[in-house]
């Protein structure tokens, strides 16, 4: 992992899970002051001149958008498991959104639908080749489920956007799941 590979794992860890850890308070829609959560870092021998700048290029240079930075402040886009549920824009979701798990969780998915589990919202991709690669993160031969997102939406389950890449949502039941495919099968 590089060093700007490590900021962006603890700064997710600052803002998504820990925010308290590093004297941070999110506000309702996941924010927290830059110069604050800069401050925390600080006192950490590795991060000891960490400057604004190491941030921006820290978000441009990386492959997926996690963190947001505007007026003095930051947060991230997705993957909260604070106690307080973050706020998020509801929206409609296109007609098709993927997930991809781990065949290991296949049964209960099919028994209790998408769970959270330890974060706040469901993640969803917006294409299979992304939920392939979240899925991989489980299992190294994941599955692909496609979930009819706008009959769920139509039906009353809230979205959420997250990023371009990522949706969130609330508990989706699985007769929301149209297909179910195998990694070789995209
Ligand atoms: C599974 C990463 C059993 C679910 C990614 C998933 C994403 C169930 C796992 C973002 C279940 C939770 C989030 C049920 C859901 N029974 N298992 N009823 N319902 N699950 O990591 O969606 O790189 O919390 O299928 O790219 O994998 O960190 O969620 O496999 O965008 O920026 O429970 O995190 O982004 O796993 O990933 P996770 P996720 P970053």
């Amino acid at each position: 992992m590089n060093e700007l590979e490590e900021l962006s794992k603890e700064i997710s860890y600052a803002l998504r899970h820990a925010p308290l850890e590093y004297g941070l308070m999110l506000d309702t829609n996941g924010w927290v002051s830059l110069e604050k959560l800069l401050d925390a870092l600080r006192r950490k021998e590795k991060w000891k001149n960490i400057r604004e700048e190491n941030l921006t290029e820290m978000i441009e240079k990386s492959e997926k958008k996690r963190h947001e930075l505007k007026d003095g402040k930051i947060r991230a886009f997705y993957g909260h498991s604070t106690p307080i549920k973050v706020l998020k824009e509801e929206i409609e979701p296109p007609e098709i959104l993927y997930h991809g798990t781990a065949r290991r969780f296949l049964e209960s998915i099919n028994k209790n639908g998408l769970l959270p589990r330890h974060r706040q919202y469901v993640h969803l991709s917006q294409d299979p080749e992304t939920a392939e690669i979240v899925g991989k993160r489980h299992d190294e031969k994941p599955f692909i489920l496609i979930i009819d997102a706008k009959k769920a939406w139509n039906e009353g389950i809230k979205f959420y956007k997250g990023n371009e890449q990522v949706w969130l949502a609330d508990i989706i039941p699985s007769r929301y799941i149209k297909e179910i495919y195998s990694h070789k099968m995209l």
